[in-house]
This record gives C-alpha cells, structure tokens and sequence, in this order.
C-alpha cells in the first residue's frame, strides 16, 4: 500500500505535468499529504484497544415515515492513532494524521439498503466525544463509494483526481458522496417533501480520506464515527436516489489552499462547473477552515443560489483550552456550524440543470475570527460546498 502510493503520486505528477503543461505547484505537504501511508509511519490505523466501544451499534432512529421502518446504525472506523503535539510529519505538521486513507471501512448495511441520513464524528476508544476542548480535532474526511454504478460529478471533469487516485481508483467508478469537518454537518438525502435516499447496492465499497488533529502531549486512539438512518432492502417504490456533487476551491488536488495572506481578509473561489447531473436539490453543505466568514454558491454568474455563515463556538466543546507550542498556535474559537443555506427553502434556484454553471467563493478574515497558526504562519484553508441533487433510480448516465 505505501510503495503503490508513492508509485501513483508519481505517475500523477509526471501525467499532470506533461498532459496539462500547466504548472502544478505541488507543496511538501501536498505531496507528502498523498503518501498517507509513509508520511504517517507508525500512526494510523491500529487494532481495537481493550474495553472499546463496539464496532458497530444499533439504536433507536429518530426519524419516522409511514409504512417504513428505519434503522439507526453507528458504524465506528479506525481507530486511528494521531500522534502527539510535539511529533512533526516530515511535511513538519505536528500532531497530525495526514491525509490517512482507510480501504477498510465497514457499511451500515451488508446488501442493500438506502441511507436518508448521515453525520460524522470522533470519538476516544471507549465512546466518549472527542472535540477541541481535549484537544482532538476531526479536520476532515472524504467518505468515497467505489462500485458499478458510481461516478464523481465535478471529478470526471479532471484529466487527474488526486483524491481518487490516491487510493488507486477514479473518479469514473468512485464518487465523493460525503465529507464532513469538525462542525459535523449531517447530510439530509431525505426531505419529508421528497422521497429520496442514498441506495447503497452489495458490491459498493467504502474507502475513508482522514486527517485528525491531536493538540495533546500524548499521543492519542480515537474512532472516526458515522451515523446512518437507513431503510434496509430495495430502495422504496417510486423514490428516487441522490447523486452529490462536490463543489471545491483546490478540486481534485488536495482541496487546501494555501492562504495569499496572513491577515484582514481575503476570498478563494472555485473554477466554473457544468452540471453533468439534473435534479431538484436537496440539501446542501459548506465547509470552511477557521478564518473563514462565508461561502456563497452560485447557480449561474448571476444567479445566487444561497449563502453560508460560519458559526464559532457554539457549544463548549468547540472551544480551545489548551496549550501552544512555540510557532504552532491554535485558536480559540472554531467553526461549530455552516448556517443559512441548510434547507430547501433557502434554496434561489431549486433544480440542477445542465445549462448553469457553478462557482463558490470562501471568504476568509483573520482581523474577524483567529485562524490556526502552523510555524508562525496561517494554516492552509479550504472551501467546499455539497450539493445533494435528486436522480432517476438505478444506473445513471451523466447529462
Ligand atoms: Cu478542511
């Protein structure tokens, strides 16, 4: 796994440089981000500790539809082990788990099922909460499904998608189909409106992208949690499925932008996008590093589609209480939530079609809200924004 890694982000770069004569700038960290498995020696995924919380667990769903009966299951993943504050990565992060990719991760279900909704978290071993007030930090997952049936929207539109190829698939048979930050945003593929649902079939494949953050001066285990309601069996009658689109400043390299400045305030957009998928939409989710302000999306170069506000601390688990090391300085308070563009009412433009074209815009303002500083200097920032877009069932061809 670590040989064949390395061996494809090589390939990458030679094909990336020599098909696109673009320059590609790639950072130390991005390329040490991508040979996840050497750049993370010794931490990583280990096995499951004594006394662990279980692996996989069934509770109660809060969710309810006549005539349907829902499941809730807990899938945990890992458990990983982060090293501590004063370990560096050879791209010099300390404390870091650095773009670790998991091809292991079990599914809510065996054969089929259909997932109406699904929200990440961290945990330490025996099932408690990890968050930044002990000084663990779920800086992001990519959540990718390989199967028959599965393509990427936005990442088939790249001659390379480093995500994808970093755990040696593409984006023409693995699809993005969910990611989550610290704030834990849950993805609604179901509306009481609309009868939709993510169908899994037998054959798809997880496969998780993880970075986690440890603040400690131990090194720490922690499970990177997801919690799915489902309907198991065939996807109900006349429902439809959800195809998501991943819509990102840095798509299909690493999706962390290097920040143009160290102060005040400053935007990152994304380049255009042709939907290649038709449909109403469903929910929508936007992403943002600490620093960040807002992240509007836009349908058309006119047309707004909806705006999201970055929300800090709004639960004391989001606050940081800890110590910092020398150039290294965490902030305070962190995104708890993306408010404003989180239901189809807030929604301008409600359909998907393929005569639009989309853009998003991070912005970003350190003289608003602290950023995290990494040896003295402003960390990387991102911004992502999903849209979950209604689709016919079954195979889907893009439009
Ligand atoms: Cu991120």
């Amino acid at each position: 796994m670590r040989t064949s890694s390395l061996y494809l982000l090589a390939c990458a770069e030679t094909v990336l440089s020599a098909s696109l004569g673009e320059s590609i700038n790639f950072e130390k960290r991005q390329l040490g981000g991508l040979i996840g498995g050497l750049t993370n020696a010794g931490y990583g995924k280990v096995a499951d500790p004594p006394g662990h919380a279980p692996r996989k667990e069934e509770l109660k769903s809060p969710m309810s539809i006549p005539g349907v009966t829902i499941k809730r299951v807990k899938i945990r993943a890992g458990p990983y082990k982060v090293p501590d504050m004063g370990t560096k990565s050879v791209t010099g992060h300390s404390g870091m788990l650095e773009s670790y990719y998991d091809p292991t991760v079990q599914k809510p279900c065996d054969g089929d099922c259909s997932i109406l909704q699904q929200v990440g978290g961290l945990e330490y071993t025996n099932g408690t909460n990890a968050n930044i007030d002990t000084g663990m930090w779920l800086h992001h997952m990519v959540h990718f499904n390989t199967g028959a049936r599965r393509w990427d929207p936005v990442g088939r539109d790249w001659t390379i998608c480093l995500p994808h190829l970093g755990f040696g698939s593409s984006p023409s048979r693995s699809e993005r189909y969910f990611v989550t930050g610290n704030e834990r945003t849950p993805f609604h593929y179901y509306r009481e409106a609309d009868k939709t649902a993510y169908h899994l079939d037998p054959a798809d494949k997880f496969t998780y992208l993880v970075e986690l953050m440890n603040m400690n001066m131990a090194p720490q285990t922690v499970y990177v949690t997801m919690t799915y309601d489902i309907i198991e069996g065939a996807l109900p009658t006349g429902w439809k499925e959800i195809k998501t689109v991943f819509l990102d400043a840095d798509s299909c390299r690493t999706s962390e932008v290097r920040p143009p400045k160290e102060k005040g305030s400053f935007d990152i957009s994304s380049k255009p996008w042709k939907p290649s998928v038709e449909g109403k939409i469903i929910d929508a989710i936007g992403h943002l590093h600490d620093g960040g302000v807002g992240l509007d999306i836009k349908a058309t170069t006119s047309g707004p589609f909806c705006s999201f506000d970055a929300k800090y601390s709004e639960k004391p688990e989001y606050v940081f209480r800890g110590m910092d090391m020398k150039g290294d300085k965490t902030a305070k308070d962190h995104i708890s939530s993306m408010a404003g563009c989180s239901t189809p009412q807030d929604y301008k433009v409600p359909m998907m079609s393929k005569s639009q074209s989309w853009t998003i815009k991070g912005s970003y303002d350190y003289d608003k809200k602290e950023g995290n500083l990494e040896g003295g200097k402003q960390s990387e920032v991102m911004a992502i924004a999903i849209l979950l877009v209604a689709v016919p069932p079954g195979p889907l061809k893009p439009v």
